[in-house]
């Protein structure tokens, strides 16, 4: 599903939709036959958990998870626009980053300072893009380090980038780019741009398939259509699955993807988990694993925006199926897996938020591996929901995707 409403991506759909699927058929068959190489020439041993070998790809709607205990939805902050992530500091404060291009601090005590924090980089907001996932280094309290994504570049030739800088009051200092996707892809569609931090002290970053660019994703030369696995520094682990490889990419962690705008660390399951959207239809969440290819354009159970097939095929051998499906898409956006004590019956689920559905999704889990059930939770705002985060305090928290955009803290009624 596309990251809708995006104004520029309907209008081409609408008026090119005829060519670009013809454009499509032609190549497919090229990458079909450049990923067979890709496979079998990378070789690659996934070493892929078991549950995500033999996963049961279930589509919507999926059994009805027992109903979650009775919650009360508290609101924390609102006027903010287009809020797209939200990250809590050690002192009980928050980041949030406006779409616009503004981070905004709330304290600890809940206020929202009227002034966004100095020198963020411009940013080219298009449809999807602007300033996006912003996250702390897990050593903040000592370094203070702060990571962002952000559209780099113009309308005709941009890409994501992955900057840091220390937070200085309300002031970011030393701002460093560590990555640019390559290559630049043209307008503000399909992004990618969340990251996660992993215990080994790297960090996995996705970079969305740009909407023109979707046979690239089986492309090992370049960026589009993966994650990448960096050092904080934004040097390359030299045990990332490419290297050493000619012609490969060393930062690719994972290939095969469309966008992804939720990941998310399972830190007792030691898994890492990405939501996906498909065309119209093939939403996914997937185990991520070093080295898999997840089959974008060449295996989904989406469909083209004309209703046209991108590919025949729902799965291809080589390449990993999604732990789950949601068809018709939810447009699912961010992802956190609740790790708190207030709510119970939740510990271990992942939640996803959820654009055209307006909802989160509780996809029950067991040891790391979805049960089959979930849970439709939050209807009731009708609001776009942009992120979903486990809090310090065991409440669940989301931004909603308004121009007058929430934050929003669900704890137990
Ligand atoms: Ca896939």
């Amino acid at each position: 599903m596309i990251d809708a409403p995006v104004r520029d991506a309907r209008i081409r759909t609408t008026t090119t939709c005829e060519s670009r699927s013809m454009q499509h058929a032609g190549a497919a068959r090229n990458l079909r036959a450049m990923a067979a190489v890709c496979v079998t020439a990378l070789g690659l041993t996934l070493g892929l958990p078991a549950a995500a070998a033999s996963a049961l790809t279930a589509t919507t709607p999926a059994t009805p998870a027992q109903a979650s205990v009775p919650y009360r939805i508290e609101t924390v902050a609102t006027g903010l626009e287009h809020p797209w992530s939200l990250a809590f500091l050690p002192d009980g404060g928050m980041l949030v980053t406006e779409r616009a291009g503004r981070l905004r601090l709330i304290d600890a005590a809940g206020t929202l300072n009227p002034q966004p924090i100095a020198n963020t980089p411009p940013v080219s907001e298009m449809s999807q893009s602007g300033l996006m996932e912003v996250a702390i280094d897990p050593e903040f309290a000592s370094n203070r380090l702060v990571y962002f994504t952000h559209t780099y570049g113009t309308k005709q030739a941009n890409n994501t980038q992955l900057s840091r800088a220390r937070l200085e009051g309300m002031t970011l200092a030393d701002v460093q780019p560590l990555f640019l996707a390559k290559p630049a892809k043209v307008g503000g569609s399909n992004n990618g741009g969340r990251f996660v931090f992993l215990p080994d002290n790297t960090l996995v970053l996705s970079i969305g398939d740009g909407f023109d660019l979707r046979e690239q994703a089986q492309n090992p030369a370049n960026h589009i259509g993966k994650t990448v696995r960096l050092n904080r520094d934004g040097s390359i682990p030299r045990d990332n699955p490419y290297v050493g490889r000619p012609g490969v990419a060393v930062e690719i962690f994972t290939m095969g993807h469309r966008n992804m705008q939720g990941l998310t660390y399972d830190a007792t399951a030691k898994r890492l988990f990405a939501n996906e959207h498909g065309p119209r239809g093939g939403d996914e969440l997937n185990l991520l694993a070093a080295g898999g290819n997840y089959g974008w354009p060449m295996a989904t159970q989406g469909l083209d925006y004309t209703g046209a097939r991108v590919t025949p095929y729902t799965q291809m051998p080589g390449t990993q199926p999604p732990l789950l499906v949601w068809t018709p898409s939810v447009a699912p956006s961010g992802m956190a897996v609740y790790t708190g004590e207030r709510f119970a019956a939740w510990q271990g689920d992942i939640f996803v938020s959820t654009l055209v559905e307006k909802s989160v999704r509780r996809v029950k889990m067991m040891a790391g591996v979805p049960t089959g059930e979930q849970e439709i939770l939050f209807k009731e705002l009708n609001a776009r929901i942009r992120d979903v985060r486990d809090g310090p305090d065991g409440a669940l928290y989301v931004l909603t995707d308004e121009q007058n955009g929430r934050v929003l803290r669900i704890v137990p009624q």
